[in-house]
């Protein structure tokens, strides 16, 4: 088994995007991120701790908007507009999930395409299916990346995605299929998994179920990507892949935490730093 290590990759990619932003700053331009959380979900409060302290440590400037979980679509939305015609954001990203009485469709529909560094805009969506892209969707855009640090080639093998969220799976598989993968996509109501998961060369767990996937339903030798971010029944932090059960089977498997997750923020100062060049007019 070889461990992948998505702190390192991160720290790899983070690096790069330090090293751009400072010489962007050599010209006068700065970077800034705008991050919206509503309500005190604990979750979300840490996963926007870890994107201002990435900000800090690249060298953006980051601005948080801690909105009471009382806010109304019309604050929410008057909030984007705002941030969408400020130009020290670059980019905007409003953390799901948002309170139930929010609609988190119209705020997506709201960012301005250009400053969508999750890439959940519907127009940044269609340019994902088309593979045109400025943007990638975060989680799905790290995946590749620590499948790149394997070595192992996409092109041809048969590639399998437990999940079909719009933030993951789909986008998911589009990326391994844009790098000529065979590409399956697994749900809730799909027949005989095992069957499909244990051809998989590749396999990208998103099913949100702590320790779903065990060893008899992989592939010797196989990439095995854990995107799950569960507690256990004693409160501890794991993966949808038992990763004990399957580290000596698989030929590449990811841990959690220190797996997708550090990707998903390194790829969110990836998109940001592309957003200000864009507007910038900077190649
Ligand atoms: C790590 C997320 C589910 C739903 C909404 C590093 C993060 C997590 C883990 C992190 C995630 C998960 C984020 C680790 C952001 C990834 O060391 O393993 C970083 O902050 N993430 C999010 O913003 O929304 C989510 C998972």
């Amino acid at each position: 088994m070889n461990l992948i290590d998505g702190k390192a990759v991160s720290a790899a990619v983070r690096a790069k995007v330090a090293e751009e932003t400072a010489e962007l700053k050599k010209k006068g331009v700065s970077v800034g991120l705008a991050v919206i959380i509503v309500g005190d979900d604990p979750a979300s409060r840490v996963y926007v701790n870890n994107k201002k302290k990435a900000c800090a440590e690249v060298g953006f400037e980051s601005f948080e908007y801690a909105l009471p979980a009382e806010t109304t679509q019309e604050e929410l939305n008057a909030l984007v507009d705002k941030l969408n015609s400020d130009p020290k954001v670059n980019g905007i990203l409003c953390q799901l999930p948002l309170p139930s009485h929010l609609d988190e469709n119209e705020v997506i529909n709201r960012i301005s395409p250009a400053k969508d560094v999750d890439a959940f805009h519907p127009a940044n969506v269609g340019h994902i299916m088309i593979g045109d892209y400025s943007f990638l969707p975060c989680t799905p855009a790290g995946v590749m990346e620590l499948i790149h640090s394997t070595g192992v080639e996409v092109k041809g093998k048969n590639c399998v995605v437990i999940g079909r969220s719009n933030i993951v799976g789909k986008p998911m598989a589009m990326l391994l299929l844009h790098e000529h993968g065979t590409v399956t996509i697994t749900h809730s109501r799909t027949v005989d998994l095992k069957s499909i998961t244990s051809r998989a060369d590749i396999l990208v767990a998103a099913v949100g179920k702590a320790n779903f996937v065990k060893a008899d339903m992989i592939k010797e030798g196989a990439v095995v990507i854990d995107v799950g971010m569960n507690r256990n029944e004693a409160g501890k932090l794991c993966g949808d892949v038992d990763f004990e059960d399957c580290k000596e089977k698989a030929g590449y498997i990811t841990p959690v935490p220190g797996g997708v997750g550090p990707m998903t923020i390194a790829m969110l100062m990836r998109n940001t730093l592309t957003a200000a060049k864009q507007q910038n007019r900077i190649k």
